[in-house]
């Protein structure tokens, strides 16, 4: 309807700015170079574009350490091509949001710098988590930390500082320190920040762990799970005491009466469908919708992500299913198979070996972008881009990656399932550059790139998909085309079938106004699957499927290995 939020119907686009594409052959890419891109995207038909982190940082976590919120960094180019770059966009008919780091900045922010060096008693300490050694114990040696919270990034979640004589608390790495939003003059710095980027034209913003900025102020000790060192100090800061009041008021300070529609994602680890509810009612005024982690735990194993354990399908349905229902008749989803932080969809979830790679990566994206909500597509999942092929340790670049493998080994784990856990889960394997064409650095940069482009760009490439009308990026072209012309998959109810089925992803979307059906059935596997037309299915025609259809459906017919269809009736 006319009243709707125009991205309910949208689809968005997340680029990676340091791998997408390299315009200056320094090996990392750029602004110019996603400019000189934009092309690809328009084609793909995507609305909306998600920037990773472009601000001036040290890039200890690749930019999600921020020392400047207003500026770019000159890897990436200047304020002057970041303008060109969103005009170019907006005259694409595209949307840019911005990803908005406000849970910590940078070490070496100015703020926190001032904060650290003007002591204990100093004006701008409270911006930050400060707090004493425990007490009896002695300053910066081992579990002498405030309380026993283990960082997201391994080891303690406190670093001593030895001239003002406490630890500042840092859930991410060393040099992400937490801001304290406790305090009313942090949280008026980063609305002004934000009202400064809209002002600028920026179309929204996607929210770094916003779920994380309400810590409980008492900071109590967390439980320390069996075999770990640390306490988990989750139930303390996950969706804290105070994080709906803070949203409420970002949203009455930033957004409220903007003359622009935007889009807020908030990114939220440990979120509940409850909580979720709650963050993205549009009665609240809070966050447009959020990301949420079920999925993409499922298949994480007792020893954490980096002990990884086979994904059940009936597991993957219970999770998402839980969610379309939770969110039906308040809120909304955002839908994801990756991002950044996450394997390659298709490797993870599908099955990148050369039989089934292709038809893999379209099934999922067909049951992905016909689930109710807003979808993200993160740079190469729309070409099928794999995990990548890292030999050893001195492979990775990622902090979490490499922080893992030191603690893991220094605590006597086997260097070889280490690795193991690495090549499955790591977050590089998200970050390998985009793959354009077949040449040397597939396109990406005619320098040496900052981490080894995926050999087996020689068979995974835009350029070939392109002129493929069979390919995975026509495939993903073709679903988002068909969520901006067929209602029923914006506004469609969601209606899980089959649950307990181990091979077959089915739902149906209905929506009573056009009085439009929409039937998905998807085989989740490497095996033939014969499956029955639920009543009245018989000869509807297919808009779209992975494998051509010839001709009318029987009631019964079979499925080929990780083949998918879409059935419509009115
Ligand atoms: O990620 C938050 C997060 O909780 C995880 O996905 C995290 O990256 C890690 O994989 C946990 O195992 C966000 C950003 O997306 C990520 O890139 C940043 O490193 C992190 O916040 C800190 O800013």
């Amino acid at each position: 309807t006319a009243s709707e939020p125009w991205w309910k119907s949208a689809v968005v686009y997340q680029i990676y700015p340091r791998s997408f594409a390299d315009s200056d052959a320094d090996g990392i890419g750029d602004l110019q170079g996603i400019i000189e891109r934009l092309d690809h995207l328009s084609r793909l038909g995507v609305d909306v574009l998600w920037l990773s982190p472009v601000y001036p940082s040290p890039h200890d976590d690749n930019g999600y350490d921020i020392s400047d919120y207003c500026g770019i960094d000159p890897l990436y180019g200047t304020l002057e091509d970041f303008d060109r770059l969103l005009a170019a966009v907006h005259e694409r008919g595209m949307k840019l949001v911005m990803d908005l780091v406000v849970n910590h900045t940078s070490d070496e922010h100015p703020w926190f710098t001032a904060s650290r060096d003007g002591g204990a008693d100093g004006p701008m300490r409270d911006w930050y988590v400060w707090r004493p050694a425990r007490a009896g114990m002695e300053p910066g040696t081992p579990g002498a930390e405030p309380n026993n919270w283990g960082s997201f990034f391994s080891g303690p979640a406190w670093e001593w500082d030895e001239g003002s004589g406490e630890y500042y608390l840092h859930l991410f790495s060393r040099k992400q320190p937490d801001l304290n939003w406790e305090n009313p003059k942090v949280r008026q710095a980063v609305y002004a920040m934000m009202r400064w980027w809209l002002d600028r034209g920026v179309d929204g913003f996607r929210m770094d762990v916003v779920n994380l900025i309400s810590k409980d102020p008492a900071l109590p000790d967390g439980h320390v799970p069996e075999g770990s060192r640390y306490g988990d100090g989750s139930p303390y800061y996950v969706c804290g005491p105070r994080v709906h009041e803070f949203l409420a008021e970002m949203h009455r300070e930033v957004f409220a009466g903007h003359p622009r529609r935007l889009l807020t994602v908030g990114e939220m680890p440990g979120v509940t469908v409850d909580e979720a509810r709650l963050f993205t009612d549009p009665a609240r005024a809070e966050v447009d919708m959020v990301f949420t982690f079920e999925h993409v735990g499922l298949d994480h194993g007792p020893g954490g992500k980096f002990d990884p354990r086979p994904l059940r399908l009936t597991d993957l349905k219970a999770s998402l299913g839980r969610w379309q229902t939770g969110l039906a008749e308040v809120g909304w989803n955002s839908l994801y198979w990756s991002n950044h932080d996450q394997p390659r969809a298709v490797s993870r979830f599908g099955d990148d070996g050369p039989a089934h790679r292709d038809r893999s990566a379209k099934a999922l994206a067909t049951v992905l972008h016909l689930h109710r909500g807003t979808p993200y597509v993160y740079q190469g999942e729309e070409l099928g881009m794999t995990n990548a092929p890292f030999a050893s340790v001195d492979d990775f670049r990622d902090i979490e990656s490499l922080n893992h493998h030191a603690h893991a080994v220094a605590d006597g784990a086997d260097p070889e399932r280490v690795l193991a856990g690495l090549r499955a889960m790591g977050r590089d394997n998200a970050r390998t550059p985009v793959q354009w064409d077949a040449s040397p650095h597939a396109g990406f940069t005619t320098g040496t790139p900052w981490i080894p482009v995926n050999p087996n760009h020689l068979e995974i490439n835009a350029e070939d998909q392109l002129a493929d009308p069979d390919s995975v990026f026509h495939h993903y072209r073709r679903l988002i085309d068909l969520r901006h012309t067929e209602p029923a998959v914006t506004h469609g109810d969601f209606h899980m079938l089959h649950p307990d089925h181990e091979q077959l992803y089915a739902f149906t979307r209905h929506d009573t106004a056009s009085g439009t059906e929409l039937l998905v059935l998807a085989n989740i596997s490497g095996a033939d699957l014969t499956v029955d037309l639920p009543d009245g299915w018989e000869g509807t025609e297919v808009p779209i499927a992975n494998v051509p259809v010839t001709g009318p459906l029987a009631r019964r017919y079979t499925l080929s290995p990780w083949e998918a269809r879409v059935h419509r009736r009115r």
